[in-house]
């Protein structure tokens, strides 16, 4: 077994070097490892000052999360003591940060006397994003150091900050730009504090500076962040300790981050956070798939079709870094698609996100053609036009005649078969489905779609290419609507059939945002285009309205009407931009419908709406694993949350039923099939992978399906 540090003294400078790949984190092997390194460089009275560096590109990436929830976590020394008792140390400790230092990490170097960095060092607080906060001082050591108003916005938003940023801050003490070896530079700084006889850091004794904050900042902080931490619990926990940083002394501020931190570990949410953690992670693993296939060059990528889907693409590219040539039929439809990416970056300009020379940047990235014979050198393209199977069809017939051999061939289709697409080209195992989420150049989800032919190297090219443009990959079989498109199908179904049966839209969105989706499916359809609902479901006729003739009848009755959604001012709501306000129209409309195919309308109770749509959600996926759609239940979580809005604190839909328990799924479809009458025998129907797991008492979790895609 390799050392998890290496333990060196040079002269007088006790150096622990953390070297646990992959990422330094904080397990109880590692803790013990610095602990007891630290332990002898303390006895040693050759020794004067500990510098803890890293040999890995990560200097710490904070706790093992993979321990959370087992004896390990509370296994001695816990990093909270570790802390303290550097804190505690007699002789001055130095942080060398050398990459990133996160959470328990970057708590670590805050227990330190002196932090020195390179440039390319940051310093982040993530715990959020998992569900917890800060667990080891750092809610009360950052504002100590840092201020309150800088350490808040760390913890709640999670995003590292540049040594730059820490240096200014007075977080890092100094940045080493120079050329000389870095734990060189360590040993020569602590040398240098040594012989200053500088006072070293201690927390207890510092006070946060609150001469500056305005009253009223906690209740305003607050308020600012009431939108995007709706259903979160741990942003607010969060505020409490730094409050408490403000007006507690420093030993009953850590006693109060102890148990709240115990509070939101604990919980549901916490479980749920780091199962997308590592629900993301594993998703680019692709069981059957040799690690170390090798993936294709890209350097020039070609998006065929410039409009809304197509731009937004291209600007994923483009914002990579990535020569990017859209093509269009017309020099209109060009000069429109090309509008629409300008406006978009340089909203992003205004907004502060961009510099100009950023937004122009990316700009000199796009090019435009009419011309397929500009497009013979890309190594991938990428085909965004009309969702017809026989006009995608006639594109990849031409992508074949001109594209050069090895170029991957990518549709973009959100239902159409892939395998049938592929089937009118000389080399389906070039062929690829990429379905990207709306708005492109916004939404982190790329579905990967392995056709039947797909070679494994196409595959694998995509995955690190989804990486490149900042997406988070999940690969799917072929079905209709693949994992995500296919699921949302039953849950729509319910969501219209319950507005014929007596429910508003607005008690949808409702029921469904209290749940904490980012929104119901009413607002959901305006926004994505009623339009595009209805032909969606056409490429699956037979499967839907021939089982019931209501099926999504108020859906159809607004397309029919024109009313497509938000763009035409009209749908499930009226629009006037994007205020809303309730379409009385609808109501009278459901209440026809009723009549006309017999549905006896009736007050809906909000817990049948979220089970109904959630539970016949949790169903289809439970199809969609067996089948081999999904890999892995973790895998939809994912797709749920990064292209849904789903709750991230619910974890996606799987896990949220692993939560609830697979048994009180299965036997409210089951009452449901039964109280619903014709209704329900049609639709409730339990899926036999569910059935199978509640017969056996496991979890979606559990289930991994090794004949997938
Ligand atoms: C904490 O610190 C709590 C304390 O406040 C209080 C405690 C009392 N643990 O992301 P990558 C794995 S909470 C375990 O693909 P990258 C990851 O699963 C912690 N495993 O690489 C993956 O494994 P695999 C707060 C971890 O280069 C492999 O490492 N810290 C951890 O794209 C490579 O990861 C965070 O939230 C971990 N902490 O990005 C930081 N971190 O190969 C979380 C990673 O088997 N980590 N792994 O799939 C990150 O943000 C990124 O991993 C990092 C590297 C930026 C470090």
């Amino acid at each position: 077994m390799t050392a998890l540090i290496n333990y060196s003294v040079e002269e007088n400078i006790a150096v622990i070097s953390l070297q646990s790949p992959p990422v330094n984190g904080l397990g109880q092997r590692l803790r013990a490892a610095i602990f007891n390194a630290y332990l002898q460089a303390s006895k040693d009275s050759k020794v004067e000052a500990i510098v803890i560096a890293s040999t890995a590109n990560v200097f710490c990436a904070g706790a093992d999360i993979s321990e959370f929830g087992t004896e390990q976590a509370l296994a001695s020394p816990s990093l909270p003591d570790l802390c303290h008792v550097i804190e505690d140390s007699s002789k001055p400790v130095i942080a060398a940060v050398n990459g990133m230092a996160l959470g328990g990490g970057f708590e670590l170097t805050l227990a330190c006397d002196f932090i020195i960095a390179l440039p390319q060092a940051q310093f982040g607080l993530p715990e959020v994003k998992l569900g917890i906060l800060p667990g080891a001082g750092g809610t009360q050591r950052l504002p100590r150091i840092a201020g309150a108003e800088l350490a808040l916005q760390m913890m709640i938003s999670g995003t590292p900050i540049s040594a730059e940023k820490a240096l200014a801050a007075g977080i890092v003490d100094c940045v080493h730009a120079g050329e000389s070896d870095f734990i060189d530079m360590a040993i020569g700084y602590a040398q240098h504090l040594i012989d200053a006889d500088i006072v070293l850091r201690n927390c207890a004794r510092l006070k946060v500076d609150t001469s500056q904050l305005p009253d009223n900042f906690f209740s305003g902080f607050r308020a600012s962040i009431a939108r995007r931490s709706r259903g979160f619990m741990a942003p607010e926990k969060i505020i409490q300790c730094v409050q408490a940083a403000c007006e507690l002394p420093f030993s009953a501020g850590l006693q109060l981050e102890a148990s709240l931190f115990q509070e939101c570990i604990q919980s549901p949410q916490a479980r749920a956070q780091q199962h997308i953690f590592f629900a993301e992670r594993a998703a680019k693993k692709v069981p059957g798939i040799k690690p170390g296939t090798a993936s294709r060059d890209i350097n020039k990528v070609a998006v065929i079709g410039a409009g809304t889907m197509g731009g937004g693409i291209a600007m994923n590219f483009a914002s990579a870094g990535i020569a990017t040539l859209i093509l269009d039929l017309s020099e209109q439809a060009l000069e429109r698609g090309l509008n629409t990416i300008k406006s978009h970056y340089l909203a992003s300009v205004q907004k502060g996100k961009l510099t100009e020379a950023q937004m122009e940047q990316c700009l000199s990235k796009l090019a435009v053609s009419t011309d397929y014979n500009d497009i013979q050198d890309a190594d991938l393209v990428i085909e965004a036009v009309f969702e017809e199977m026989q006009i995608k069809q006639r594109v990849f017939k031409k992508l074949d005649e001109i594209c050069q051999a090895g170029a991957i061939l990518a549709t973009n289709t959100s239902t159409l078969d892939v395998n049938d697409i592929a089937a009118v080209t000389q080399r389906p195992s070039d062929v690829i489905g990429l379905h990207f989420f709306s708005p492109a150049n916004v939404m982190r989800l790329l579905e990967i779609v392995r056709g039947k032919h797909t070679a494994d190297d196409v595959i694998v090219s995509m995955i690190s290419m989804a990486q490149r443009i900042n997406k988070v990959p999940v690969v799917a079989g072929v079905c209709w609507g693949f994992i995500g498109n296919r699921m949302l199908e039953p849950y729509a179904r319910e969501a219209s059939r319950l507005i014929l049966e007596g429910a508003s839209p607005e008690q949808i969105d409702n029921v469904l945002c209290q749940f904490g989706m980012a929104m119901g499916f009413p607002s959901m359809i305006d926004l994505a285009g009623i339009d595009v609902g209805y032909l969606t479901r056409q490429g699956n006729k037979q499967a839907f309205y021939a089982r019931d003739p209501s099926y999504a009848a108020i859906c159809d009755k607004l397309y029919e009407l024109g009313h497509h959604g938000q763009k035409t001012a009209r749908g499930f709501y009226l629009y006037d931009g994007r205020d809303k306000r309730a379409n009385t129209q609808v109501t009278q409309l459901a209440a026809q419908l009723a009549q006309q195919y017999g549905i006896k309308q009736r007050q809906i109770p909000d817990q049948e709406i979220l089970q109904r749509t959630l539970y016949m959600l949790v169903n289809e996926g439970a199809q969609v694993l067996d089948e081999g759609i999904a890999c892995r239940s973790s895998d939809i979580d994912t797709v749920y949350c990064n292209g849904y809005g789903f709750p991230t604190f619910r974890g996606g839909p799987m896990q949220y039923a692993d939560e609830i328990g697979l048994d009180n799924i299965l036997s409210a479809i089951n009452r449901y099939q039964i109280e619903l009458g014709e209704y329900g025998r049609q639709w409730f129907t339990p899926a036999p992978l569910l059935e199978k797991l509640v017969a056996e008492g496991k979890s979606f979790k559990t289930y991994i399906n090794n004949e997938s895609h």
